[in-house]
């Protein structure tokens, strides 16, 4: 017979009261998240974080049909983990969009059951606040039904000041045009350290978050993401997420929390090893449990790989994004294996289903669409 409580006492040796919070539903601290985070046995992580997801979204698990719109790989700035951006001397790879080729672009998805255009890139020195105006009304008149998910806060920071407005006037100007909602990208990791080491000279951690905040204030929900796994220690992760929960508490403006596996082809880091699956399946189950406030969890598929979405599938995760059809290039020119992310919604539901889950289309804000 297998001794269970023994198993069980040995794994949650000096864990207990945390385990015991977290089970009768109490916020964990900080300190007690670098605890549990650094200390705890996977399967214990990975019971706590099961448990938690199903209690909020039972066996569902959700994805959305979407295209990527990324008008730009050039870009001001200089993050070291970024394969993405050319640097403007270095043109022969690079791509400026102008606003009829974007829009020909979606015109070729009429007729498709698209809900949502992601629309993010580079920050083009010349493509400023009026520009994505004119885009976003020009996607808007033609696909009205259409959820337009735009810009990062870094993306936002820059073209606010350059065009000279508040946050809240840019934003505003942009939700007139039609833009629903923020992606979560340019979070990366808050603390000052680490950020001024992977990405120094872009929107500060403050700023990320007062962009979020002063968009939650005018309804336009958005996500928020971590860059995990590079050169941050496990105390930045926490905080990172604290700062995310604190605003969340305030807001209740976040759709969903997504953790973004750094890959390590063609940067300024590519010395840095890729962390393991397990550390992978550390992180997501962590963070379903000390993000008590965020209702949904996102493995992003076409940056962590099928594979290891299904298996987070047991770890906390019921987001697994959309079927991106191709459109995106930020992961492949990071060197990750699926060099053409696409799959097409049978796929995506066969890959829930394999592993015992409920596919569920949802909109962008979650509202089903339709249960397979
Ligand atoms: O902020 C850049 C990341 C982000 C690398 O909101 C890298 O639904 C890993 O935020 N390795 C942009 N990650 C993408 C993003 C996103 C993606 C999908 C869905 C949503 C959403 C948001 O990509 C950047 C950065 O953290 N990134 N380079 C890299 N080498
Ligand atoms: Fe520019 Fe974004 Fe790449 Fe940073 S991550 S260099 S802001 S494209």
């Amino acid at each position: 017979m297998i001794k269970t409580n023994l198993v069980l006492e040995q794994i949650t040796n000096g864990l207990q009261s945390i385990v015991q919070k977290v089970i009768q539903e109490e916020r964990i601290t900080e300190q007690e998240g670098i605890k549990l985070f650094t200390e705890a046995p996977l399967p214990l992580l990975g019971t706590l974080a099961n448990a938690i997801r199903e209690k909020k979204n039972g066996n569902k698990t959700f994805f959305n049909k979407n295209i990527h719109i990324e008008p730009t790989n050039i870009c001001v700035f200089d993050c070291k983990f970024c394969a993405y951006s050319i640097k403007i001397s270095k043109k022969e790879d690079a791509w400026e969009s102008t606003i009829d080729e974007m829009v020909d672009k979606l015109k070729e998805y009429e007729g498709k059951e698209i809900t949502e255009v992601h629309l993010v890139g580079g920050v083009h020195p010349k493509m400023g606040l009026h520009y994505f105006i004119e885009l976003i009304q020009k996607i808007k008149a033609l696909r009205p039904d259409i959820h337009v998910k735009a810009f990062t806060a870094v993306e936002l920071e820059y073209m606010c000041r350059k065009a000279k407005v508040s946050y809240k006037e840019g934003l505003q100007m942009l939700k007139d045009a039609g833009q629903d909602s923020l992606p979560g990208g340019g979070a990366e990791i808050f603390a000052t350290e680490v950020r001024d080491e992977i990405c120094k000279d872009k929107c500060s951690a403050e700023q990320w978050l007062e962009i979020h905040e002063t968009a939650h204030s005018l309804d336009m929900p958005s996500n928020a993401t971590i860059l995990y796994g590079h050169i941050e220690k496990p105390e930045h992760i926490v905080d990172h997420m604290s700062r995310l929960r604190n605003l969340q508490d305030k807001t209740n403006g976040f759709n969903t929390f997504i953790p973004l596996k750094y890959r390590n082809g063609n940067n300024q880091m590519s010395h840095i090893n890729e962390v393991s699956v397990v550390k992978d399946m550390r992180l997501y189950a962590f963070a379903r449990i000390f993000m008590d406030n965020f209702n949904h969890l996102k493995a992003y598929w076409p940056m962590i790989g099928k594979k290891t979405t299904q298996n987070l599938l047991a770890f906390g995760v019921d987001d697994i994004d959309g079927t991106i059809d191709d459109t995106t290039k930020i992961y492949s020119m990071a060197g990750v294996e699926d060099q053409n992310p696409t799959m097409s919604t049978d796929e995506l539901v066969s890959l829930i289903k394999q592993v015992g889950r409920t596919p569920i289309e949802r909109d962008t804000v979650y509202n089903t669409v339709k249960e397979y």
